[in-house]
């Protein structure tokens, strides 16, 4: 699928952000949030597109099932090896554009599972922007997926100001 088709497709699942100023229209679209769980720990990977006409920036994640999530990138060491580490700083999201969590890419890592997850399993994870706001996304947990493929019956995201009452 090209990239274009993406974008084509993605412009069919229209989530309206929760506003409570009505400025203008914000809209965030995320597609294709799974999770591969093992061990006690586990990765969420999706696509994020910011339609808004907002630059952002994500600087966290929480959720329910897990003690802790981070913002994950895999970077290549000195050495050649590739490491996992924190991404520092969150992760900028200009306005128009995407940015994917892909498999040996950056992921939100989930540390301290609070329960057993099984494929098909869904939970909500909470994304955490630089302006306060939220976007709370269900994730689905698909262990047996393949790096590089994409369902796009999965759109979802929805955004809310947190604690905005101006
Ligand atoms: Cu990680």
């Amino acid at each position: 699928m090209s990239f274009r088709s993406l974008i084509a497709a993605a412009a069919l699942a229209v989530l309206p952000l929760a506003a409570t100023a009505q400025t203008h229209p914000e809209e965030m679209h995320v597609h294709d949030a799974y999770a591969r769980i093992g061990n006690g720990s586990g990765a969420v990977f999706f696509m994020i597109h910011n339609n808004t006409d907002v630059d952002r920036t994500i600087v966290g994640a929480h959720t329910d099932i897990a003690d802790k999530a981070e913002l994950h990138s895999h970077t290549e060491g000195a050495d050649g090896v590739m490491v996992m580490g924190k991404i520092e700083g969150g992760v900028a999201l200009p306005s128009g554009e995407m940015h994917e969590f892909a498999r040996g890419g950056d992921h939100v890592m989930l540390m301290g599972l609070k329960r057993a997850l099984a494929d098909g399993d869904q939970f909500d994870l909470v994304l955490e922007f630089a302006d306060g706001a939220e976007l709370t996304l269900p994730v689905v947990v698909d262990n047996g997926r393949k790096a590089g493929e994409m369902d796009m019956t999965e759109h979802s995201g929805h955004m809310t100001k947190k604690g905005a009452s101006d």
